[in-house]
């Protein structure tokens, strides 16, 4: 069934999520008794719709129907040979099955697989099709059988066709598309889909994946962390090898910070493929890792606003029942562009951890500008070995015999809670000569002012201030913050004659609460008090040309760019090093954007912060800009109101010096926040989880 998507504010959006899904898929299972293969069962695939279903999310996604892929297609990424053999297994005996199947790595036929695997593929192209026509913004394919491990000319892993790398090819071919990012948060490592792009650099492939020194499952010495691609595509494969199971929350979002999202932006790929596995999630007994289920919902984010939002996740693993479920509603729900909750304790990466990303982040200083001048300490070879060389005291040893144990326990967690969209998803408050722009509500309190907060804002903004205009705006700009912690408004934005003044107006107003904390992001230059942040209830990041005199202190930090915003490549430095990692640490319950005036900020830059930006807070973020800045009204309510913000042209080399300084600001402030880590602290005692 079809519906019309229908945003927040009531406005109809012509861009859904499709959900591409079908019963057939279910119809194939393992016939005899392998225990490699057991785990790999049809209700994976029909407790993962059922989910969907039950919690409203099937309903709000455009429903596509499956095709079967054709030869053709299947041939974008396999061999003749190979595609002339499965063909034949549907009239095989169980014996010859059985025989056919011994040729390939952990998987099993079945008669109606090799219909399933050209469904499974099918689906995949059909979701691209849907994707790169306009018919929908994103979307999620549901299929069986899985596709990364399966390679030009064998079957491997439960996988028959490579969906997701045909899928690739596809996109190219059929709609032009010149660069595909092909993010695989499976916890295996996707070895086909590398194989597939290995010399390729029109196809960036991550991947991140249990490892532990190439003990586990393929067992194959290219999935460490300096396979990086061959010849052309030298630098376009990246590889984080998990070398420790009970990777976290924080473990995820620290690779996505620090290697993942600066690479990926600087790759500025037209279209996102997601290997969409989610053994990496909590309880699955293959990937023994422990992060939650809703750290999906933040991995699915921060790819959205790429490629102008155009994203495809096939499923891939997942093999807890439970998990598999939960995670598949998180990631459909951000799809459909419901706010994200903060995830369960990031209390910062482990050891292993920062290990796997110091070596990636080396592996490839050489071909990412934004990896240049990456903090330039030797990198011990660590990860092929079979033993630890680091390390060993006796802290060290019983913290991780602790983690071991804590893996194979039964492990239990709490259902992700209900992420409920506020009625109105984003207010303005405007002068009246300014239009408030489709799907945004206008904000006025001017009917009854408050008295109280009339009184406050008097005494300690507008003493001598006789502009009346001034009051009505800060005092229903106070109003709307309340409204957007009642949860009724989820996100605002407003004109104003002095941001710093309406800035200091909501972070007294907010920061009065002693539950409350607000994270202010100033973009610009403009002197910020720096009492506000003393008591901890405030944390602010400035990103701007000026050389502050200031010293940058735990809750104030000043981000010094050469050229100023206007530098998008310094810019995205600064995001993903600095202001998304501190963010998640932070943890704020309102998120206070400041565009100083003359910041001189990319339009699109600007949206993509704006949108990244919705990850905390519930989604609660206040932007405020000065009264000349009109022009802006429209890309800041556009991408507060969750459209995908513009690509970013092709980004220019940031400066080293900017690059230099960004890291000596983490390499300062990474003892406070663990978040902004990147290699694994000198003194390495029990900060293991
Ligand atoms: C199983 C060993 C059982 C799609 C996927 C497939 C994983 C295959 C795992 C094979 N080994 N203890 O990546 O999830
Ligand atoms: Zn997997």
């Amino acid at each position: 069934m079809s519906c019309s998507p229908r945003s927040w504010s009531g406005k109809i959006t012509t861009m859904g999520t499709a959900l591409i899904y079908d019963e057939e898929m279910t119809k194939y299972k393992l016939l005899w008794v392998d225990p490699a293969c057991k785990i790999e069962v049809p209700e994976r695939l029909t407790v993962s719709h059922e989910a969907l279903v039950r919690n409203g999310l099937a309903d709000r996604c455009v429903s596509i129907a499956v095709r079967e892929a054709t030869d053709a297609e299947i041939l974008l990424a396999h061999s003749e040979e190979y595609l002339e053999a499965v063909k034949k297994t549907p009239h095989m005996t169980l014996e010859d099955l059985k025989e056919f199947t011994l040729q390939y790595g952990d998987v099993y036929f079945h008669p109606n697989i090799y219909r399933c695997a050209k469904l499974a593929a099918g689906a995949a192209l059909q979701l691209v099709d849907s994707v790169m026509t306009g018919k929908v913004r994103n979307g999620m394919a549901l299929v069986r059988p899985p596709g990364h491990h399966s390679m030009r000319s064998a079957a491997n892993g439960f996988c028959v066709f490579n969906n997701v790398a045909i899928a690739a090819r596809y996109a190219k071919q059929k709609h032009g598309v010149q660069r595909v990012l092909i993010v695989d948060w499976d916890i295996h490592h996707g070895q086909g889909v590398q194989y597939c792009f290995e010399d390729d650099p029109s196809v960036l492939y991550f991947s991140w994946h249990r490892y532990e020194h190439q003990k586990f499952w393929p067992q194959l010495r290219e999935s460490d962390y300096d396979s990086v691609g061959k010849e052309k595509g030298a630098g376009f494969n990246i590889n984080v090898p998990w070398n420790k199971v009970g990777m976290d929350n924080s473990d995820y979002l620290s690779v996505f910070c620090h290697v993942l999202l600066p690479v990926a932006y600087e790759f500025c790929p037209d279209l996102v493929l997601v290997c969409a596995g989610f053994d990496s999630a909590i309880g699955d007994p293959e990937g023994e890792m422990c992060a939650t289920p809703d750290v999906f919902a933040h991995l699915t984010h921060l790819l959205m606003n790429l490629a102008g939002g155009k994203l495809c996740a096939v499923l891939e693993g997942g093999y807890n029942l439970t998990s598999l479920a939960q995670s598949v509603c998180q990631t459909v729900q951000t799809l459909l562009g419901d706010p994200v909750l903060q995830p369960a304790n990031l209390s910062g990466p482990c050891k292993s951890a920062l290990e796997s990303v110091h070596c990636s982040r080396s592996a490839h200083r050489q071909y990412w500008s934004c990896l240049k001048h990456a903090a330039d300490l030797p990198t011990v070879d660590i990860s092929t070995k079979h033993i630890r060389l680091s390390g060993g005291g006796e802290e060290e040893e019983r913290m991780e015999k602790e983690k071991a144990e804590k893996s194979t326990e039964e492990k239990v967690w709490a259902e992700p809670p209900k992420r409920v969209p506020p009625p109105v998803r984003c207010a303005a408050v405007l002068p009246d000569d300014v239009t408030c722009p489709d799907g945004c509500k206008r904000f006025s309190s001017s009917e009854d002012l408050d008295p109280l907060i009339v009184s406050k804002l008097r005494e300690n903004f507008l003493k001598d201030a006789d502009d009346c205009d001034d009051l009505t705006a800060l005092s229903s700009l106070i109003t709307l913050t309340e409204n957007m912690q009642r949860n009724e408004i989820c996100n605002g934005l407003a004109l104003v004659s002095d941001v710093t003044m309406a800035m200091m107006c909501v972070i007294q107003h907010v920061a009065a609460a002693p539950s409350n904390r607000v994270l202010v992001v100033c973009v610009g230059s403009g002197k910020v008090p720096s009492h506000v942040t003393e008591d901890g209830r405030t944390l602010v990041v400035q990103i701007s040309s000026e050389e502050t005199k200031e010293q940058t202190c735990k809750y104030h930090i000043s981000v010094t760019l050469k050229k100023g915003c206007s530098d998008t490549s310094g810019f995205i430095q600064a995001m993903f090093g600095l202001l998304l990692p501190l963010g998640y640490e932070y943890d704020p319950s309102l998120v206070l954007l400041v565009r100083m005036p003359g910041s001189k900020v990319r339009d699109s830059m600007w949206q993509q912060l704006t949108g990244l930006l919705q990850g905390f807070a519930q989604g609660h973020a206040l932007v405020l800009m000065q009264e000349d800045e009109k022009a802006c009204v429209g890309p800041t309510a556009s991408s507060l109101l969750g459209d995908p913000a513009p690509s970013l042209e092709s980004l220019q080399a940031p400066l080293p010096e900017d690059v230099e300084a960004v890291e000596r600001l983490r390499h300062r402030l990474q003892a406070d926040w663990k978040l902004l880590q990147t290699t694994v602290p000198e003194s390495g005692r029990g900060d293991e989880h």
